[in-house]
């Protein structure tokens, strides 16, 4: 098993997924990765994180995630497909994609990565404005439960806590007291590794 990675980014949600599998792997990680060819074999726009495992390509978190923890059924940290606990990761899952991360991300690319003559501060505002609304359903949905699915810490915290912590980093859960609580909860397993604010290690 061989995971492309850098740290700390989306790929973090691979690698804390192993970590609490106990699957052992290879890293090959660091900004030198995005120009690997090998890299270019697995994701074909070059991103992390990606995966090979037993010889086999496999690129975007959710992807990479569910297939390790449904490949590994012994650990229990994914509900199997066909069960009403699976429904609500999946629903979690594209939530936190299309109404958190597309807004964060689409902000992180016009302050960092875009060459500065392409970036667009003029989109911020409108990022965070959205952005903070998925947040918000988060922070209701955890007002009286510690996990998001079956009150029990899951694949959908991996996934989906990545988000949130995304947000708190970027000061957007100052009135979102239960969201910051399972922020901390989150970083309080010995395993987690979501200690460290993105924007600062997205490349540049
Ligand atoms: N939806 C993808 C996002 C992958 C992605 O954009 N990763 C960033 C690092 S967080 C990256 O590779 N950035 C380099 C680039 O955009 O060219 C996933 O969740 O795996």
């Amino acid at each position: 098993m061989t995971l492309y990675e850098l740290q700390p980014t989306r790929s973090a949600r691979a690698r804390w997924t192993l970590l609490e599998l106990g699957v052992p792997f290879e890293s090959i990680a660091g900004r030198e990765v995005f120009e690997m060819p090998e890299l270019a074999q697995i994701h074909p726009l070059s991103k992390l994180p990606a995966l090979r495992d037993g010889g086999r390509p496999l690129f975007e978190s959710a992807a990479i995630c569910n297939w390790l923890a449904d490949s590994h059924p012994e650990a229990g940290l994914l509900a199997p497909s066909g069960t009403w606990a699976r429904a609500l990761h999946d629903q979690w899952v594209a939530f936190t994609l299309s109404e958190i991360e597309a807004f964060l991300w689409h902000t992180a690319r016009n302050m960092f990565i875009l060459p500065e003559d392409e970036r667009l501060p003029a989109v911020f505002p409108q990022n965070e404005a959205a952005a903070k609304r998925g947040l918000a359903v988060l922070d209701a949905h955890l007002k009286d439960r510690d996990w998001l699915v079956d009150d029990r810490f899951s694949l959908t915290d991996i996934f989906t806590g990545y988000a949130a912590c995304w947000g708190v980093w970027q000061g957007m859960a100052e009135d979102l007291p239960h969201l910051t609580a399972y922020v901390e909860r989150l970083q309080a397993r010995p395993l987690c590794p979501y200690h460290q604010d993105v924007p600062a290690a997205v490349p540049a």
